[in-house]
């Protein structure tokens, strides 16, 4: 929407009518929001006028940049043909097919069947409902339990915010429903002690194993978790850790569901996190990346197990939402998808710009206040520690990494702060000079950061 109301009077109408999401709300009425009014490429622009390198793609979602005139030009078309129509009673319309089958073909083997959502939220909750329902259809109905871990992040709804393993989301709103259970993150730079990552690696996978037992086999549906976690701070776990999950979910008869919303469509420089990992997911949960975040799409890819058994003995599905598969979103997402493929951007990012990224920001590990630097692709988190050869965390957890986040908007780069990790995960079209360009506002930021609390620069 064009506008040219002045900062200040969209600040003041903002904190009169607009609840954000995560947000203290008194506390951004005090300050008043930033307000995005453009964006092109990787750049984003203020309402003042300001040029800021988006390093978080949005929310983990706009893969191939802004102002993709491909992507508006097939919004537009569908609306005009076809705005709406649903997927229930018996009928669809041709982008929800041809979605669904180009999804069965880029997604790993074994998925061939997409249930459409709105999101990654809703696309966890099917899968809440899809695993209790496979194994009643199996004559296991006492299979109830899922099994996630600690910061996981699967989404705010009901269900989403459960599977999820955030403690403050839990604390509100007496979360977790019941029957999700939560076990360590294979974070080894918090967790690992004295011990090798493989090794701690190999005994986080094991944690599965003690809570399946703990709990009885018959009694656990499946395993969520995402293939890296994102908003959980950019967790690499050891190369150790997902044979060994893969291989107790298989002992135990255990659904695998990998969380790809943040992963997948390229992320890692593999079309899936499935892929870079070698996992087999039962069922798999995508959204953000599907459409690159411009318009609202996400799904369940249903592994051959579950969608025989749904398909063949399961009668109607009591499920779904208005707008499961919706046209333009659904378009948007087979643009997307073809703009993917047809510029080879997966493989780039797997050959060209996630190792030089990767490499790049290992560079900063001579800075006194980074403690590691982790990640995959386009993906990464930049560990801060007052003390890195002891890998400490700071007494007052979040602070530093809060003061790091806004000098980096102040200087023009969106970088997230989980706790004490800086986050990034530009979009996937980003250059080896905008990579350079955003190397070097984390240093300053990093540097203004360690000012602050006193430490020298590097
Ligand atoms: N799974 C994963 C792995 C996610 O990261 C969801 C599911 C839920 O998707 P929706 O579309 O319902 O938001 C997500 C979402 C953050 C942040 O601060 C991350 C997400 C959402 C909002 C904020 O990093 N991820």
């Amino acid at each position: 929407m064009a506008s040219n109301r002045e900062t200040a009077d969209y600040q003041a109408l903002d904190a009169a009518h607009h609840l954000h999401p995560f947000t203290d709300f008194a506390a951004l009425a005090r300050k008043g929001a930033r307000i995005i009014t453009r964006g092109d490429g990787v750049y984003l622009w203020d309402s003042q006028g300001n040029r800021i390198l988006d390093g978080m793609a949005g929310l983990w979602c706009v893969n191939l940049g802004y102002g993709r005139r491909e992507l508006v030009e097939a919004a537009t078309r569908q609306l005009e043909i076809l705005p709406f129509y649903n997927n229930f009673f018996q009928t669809t319309h041709p982008p929800a097919i041809e979605l669904a089958a180009l999804l069965a073909e880029v997604t790993p083997p074994g998925l061939e069947h997409a249930f459409f959502t709105n999101s990654g939220s809703e696309a966890n909750d099917t899968v809440l409902r899809m695993v209790r329902r496979f194994w009643a259809l199996q004559g296991q109905p006492d299979r109830q339990i899922v099994i996630s871990r600690r910061n996981a992040y699967h989404g705010s709804t009901m269900a989403g915010a459960s599977l999820g393993g955030m403690a403050p989301m839990h604390a509100q709103g007496g979360l977790p429903i019941p029957d999700i259970e939560h076990i360590g993150q294979p974070y080894w730079y918090q967790l690992g002690g004295r011990l090798a990552p493989d090794e701690f690696g190999l005994i986080a996978a094991r944690w599965l194993q003690s809570r399946i037992e703990a709990l009885g086999p018959a009694r656990v549906a499946a395993f969520i978790a995402e293939p890296i976690q994102g908003a959980g701070g950019v967790v690499v776990p050891p190369d150790s850790y997902w044979p060994e999950v893969q291989r107790i979910c298989r002992r135990f008869d255990i659904l695998l569901v990998v969380d790809e919303v943040v992963c997948g469509f390229g992320r890692l420089g593999r079309w899936f996190g499935s892929e870079h990992f070698a996992l087999e997911p039962d069922l798999m949960p995508i959204a953000k990346g599907l459409s690159s975040g411009y318009l609202p799409i996400g799904a369940v890819m249903v592994g051959k197990r579950v969608a025989r058994t749904l398909i063949e003995r399961g009668g109607e599905f009591h499920h779904g939402f208005t707008y499961s598969g919706h046209p333009a979103c659904a378009a948007v997402a087979i643009e997307t998808i073809r703009i993917l493929r047809r510029e080879a951007i997966v493989q780039r990012v797997h050959e060209q710009t996630g190792p030089y990224f990767q490499q790049r920001l290992r560079e900063l590990l001579d800075h006194p206040l980074v403690g590691e630097v982790r990640g995959v692709g386009l993906m990464a988190g930049i560990q801060l520690s007052p003390d890195k050869r002891h890998r400490t965390p700071f007494a007052e957890e979040g602070r530093t990494g809060t003061v790091c986040r806004d000098y980096a908007f102040d200087i023009g780069l969106v970088m997230r702060a989980v706790g004490d990790s800086m986050i990034l995960s530009p979009p996937l079209v980003i250059t080896h000079a905008q990579i350079d360009e955003l190397v070097c506002k984390a240093r300053q930021a990093l540097d203004l950061a360690a000012r602050d609390i006193g430490m020298p620069r590097a």
